[in-house]
């Protein structure tokens, strides 16, 4: 069989599917992925140019952008702009999408947070990059609910580069082998495993709902590891090769929650449940929630399914 790289990979994947055969989201997903190994190698080397650190403007959400985040943005800018077959682009760090093509040939939309957690990179913790891609036909624009979401990953750049997709075929990890510069598949049709570890930041506490301090307050004594690293690529990876669930909900400062709906809980959420999980915003399922703005955010928990239904068990009382 020898190595599957991500390119042989989509393409295997896409063949089987005989209405998106015609190597234009193949297309797309390459573009998306040799992105990804040059944020890669910028992340890499950080420390030894002059990429560390913030550029002294703040982004739509009125946070400092560092000069990575910058860099990664434009990075996949220029790889999808000359794609052909993407309409529009929207970023975590843009206040508007970028409309490239507004023809029929425009006929998918991708979404991404070009470096969530960018907050880690001086300190040389993960980073991540997280993509939503939708489909015009049928009408949509980038507000469309995430259960219409033709494909959705991840790419963690931690002590290895390790990139997960879905295109609602399962979920499949691959590893960046530097010495070939290619993404190798590691693991197929990956499934979350039960896994007793929460992710959520605990400082918070006092500002969570009454549910989740019950649940964090039973979890103690139940056998639980806490594991936060401030970047939802990084925790969600770590869940989905560990188990457990993950959680950011609604406090005091983001009274709707601080993650976006668009750029990060749907994506993770076609992930989680291709992967066998649930995620939802502690009332109704994330990929059934229909955006009103780009940037909207929203509680998410995500996980196991489990053990989302253990929290949602103290969140209903
Ligand atoms: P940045 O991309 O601005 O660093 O934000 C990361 C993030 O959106 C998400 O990846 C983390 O889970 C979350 O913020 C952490 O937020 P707190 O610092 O409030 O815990």
């Amino acid at each position: 069989m020898g190595v599957i790289t991500i390119d042989r990979h989509i393409i295997e994947q896409q063949s089987k599917i005989p209405t998106t055969a015609s190597g234009q989201f193949s297309w797309l997903l390459c573009g998306i992925t040799l992105a990804c190994r040059m944020i890669a190698s910028h992340v890499r080397h950080a420390g030894l140019a002059d990429i560390v650190g913030a550029t002294g403007e703040t982004n739509i959400h009125g946070e400092e952008v560092q000069k990575l985040d910058d860099a990664a943005n434009r990075i996949l800018q220029e790889c999808l702009g000359y794609r052909g077959n993407v309409g529009i682009i929207a970023s975590e760090e843009d206040d508007e999408p970028i409309v490239i093509e507004e023809g029929e040939d425009g006929r998918y939309v991708v979404l991404f947070d070009p470096l969530d957690g960018s907050g880690n990179i001086d300190s040389a913790m993960p980073v991540g990059t997280i993509f939503s891609v939708l489909d015009r036909q049928g009408g949509g624009g980038a507000l469309q609910p995430g259960c219409q979401q033709v494909a959705a990953g991840y790419v963690v750049y931690g002590s290895s580069t390790v990139l997960a997709y879905t295109t609602g075929e399962g979920v499949h990890m691959f590893t960046l082998d530097p010495s070939i510069g290619a993404f190798v598949l590691a693991r197929e049709r990956v499934t979350i495993p039960e896994g007793k570890v929460y992710s959520i930041n605990e400082a918070y506490y006092r500002d969570f709902p009454k549910g989740y301090r019950d649940w964090l307050d039973w979890t103690k004594g139940e056998g639980y590891k806490a594991r936060f690293h401030g970047a939802l690529v990084a925790d969600f990876h770590r869940l989905l090769v560990d188990g457990g669930v993950f959680a950011y909900p609604e406090t005091g400062k983001h009274p709707k929650g601080k993650l976006r709906l668009l750029y990060e809980a749907n994506p993770v959420a076609f992930l989680a449940e291709q992967a066998g999980g649930k995620a939802t915003d502690g009332e109704v399922p994330i990929m059934s929630k229909r955006p009103t703005a780009l940037h909207e955010r929203t509680p998410l928990l995500v996980g196991h399914a489990s053990q989302v239904d253990t929290v949602q068990r103290f969140l209903a009382t």
